[in-house]
């Protein structure tokens, strides 16, 4: 346990990637604008799967440059990354054979970016880690959260989906990327103290040293995750760690111009370190697979006042 946490305990500051179809409407649907963050769109609008699930038919990212994403990661001395492989609209950016609604066969893309992310990040040296939305998948039945294809909540066999579909995507994660430096899970709403435990030791029985993070649910993961921007007021005993965004939603949209300043970023950056945290930081790419260019110039600066202070 203490020599698995140990990377991340020194890593203290990674890179959070929100990518997938909702990057397409980019916070707007049939021409109105959606409030809330871009990657709920699905839930908010109320958007049946039939009509979500086209737009996976004109998803393709060409401008994706894996070893591009990674520069600017390291160049802002963020030491791993976490990317959506599934969030909870249920749409898998990369290769699963569990599930054809999936970038590789779902999309002219057709490229798995998870692989190409898996070696620029072993070139660069940094970790790649999983998010995976393990309660909420709004493209099945038998999952939390669509309530609108799926009404009838009685129905629903939530232990069935997962042992069909969260367990062998979570093997499929472990096993087609190399070393997955831990698995992000989020939401776990209904999951029992049994199935947290199970899922976790799940993770563990594949790759015994992929760390768990909190959102696995019920206490059983490997460290404390705080919530948007949220900071303690003095270091805690547990490993923990603060995920934020740069403005106000994870996956991409238009409208939102409102980016925190870097100097607001190294601010938190310091506080978090100083209490024994760590700063995971969020971009949400374009649906032409680029980083937004306000949030590349704030992470450019943070690098180089790290290095001005050799403190990374
Ligand atoms: C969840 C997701 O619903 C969201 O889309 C995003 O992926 C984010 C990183 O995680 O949203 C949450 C969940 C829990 C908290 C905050 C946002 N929390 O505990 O404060």
């Amino acid at each position: 346990q203490t020599n698995k946490m140990a990377w991340w305990r020194e890593a203290k500051f990674g890179m959070f990637i929100h990518w997938g179809l909702y990057a397409i409407p980019a916070g707007v649907w049939n021409g109105k604008e959606i409030p809330g963050i871009g990657e709920w769109i699905m839930k908010r609008a109320q958007v049946p799967i039939a009509e979500y699930a086209k737009l996976a038919e004109q998803f393709n990212p060409v401008r994706f440059n894996s070893r591009e994403w990674v520069e600017v990661a390291k160049n802002a001395g963020m030491k791993y990354i976490v990317i959506t492989a599934k969030h909870h609209d249920g749409f898998c950016m990369y290769h699963s054979k569990v599930s054809k609604y999936n970038i590789v066969d779902a999309t002219p893309f057709g490229r798995d970016p998870m692989k190409e992310l898996a070696e620029a990040c072993a070139e660069a040296g940094l970790r790649l880690c999983f998010y995976y939305s393990q309660t909420q998948d709004w493209y099945e039945k038998d999952a939390v959260g669509n309530d609108w294809d799926f009404p009838n909540a009685e129905e629903k066999q939530f232990e069935r989906y997962l042992e069909e579909k969260v367990k062998p995507q979570v093997k499929e994660l472990l096993t087609q990327y190399g070393p997955i430096g831990l698995i992000w899970f989020d939401t776990p709403m209904m999951m029992t103290s049994e199935q947290s435990i199970e899922l976790a030791e799940y993770v563990r029985s594949i790759q015994p040293d992929c760390i768990v993070n909190g959102r696995v649910g019920n206490g059983f993961g490997d460290y404390v995750c705080l919530g948007d921007n949220e900071t303690p007021a003095t270091s805690l005993t547990a490993d923990w760690e603060t995920c934020a965004t740069l403005n106000h939603t994870w996956g991409f949209k238009t409208n939102d111009h409102d980016w925190k300043s870097p100097e607001t970023i190294i601010r938190l950056l310091s506080d978090i370190v100083s209490k024994n945290g760590t700063y995971l930081l969020n971009v949400g790419p374009t649906a032409e697979g680029v980083i937004p260019e306000p949030s590349v110039n704030i992470l450019q600066e943070v690098g180089q006042w790290l290095s001005r202070n050799e403190a990374a």
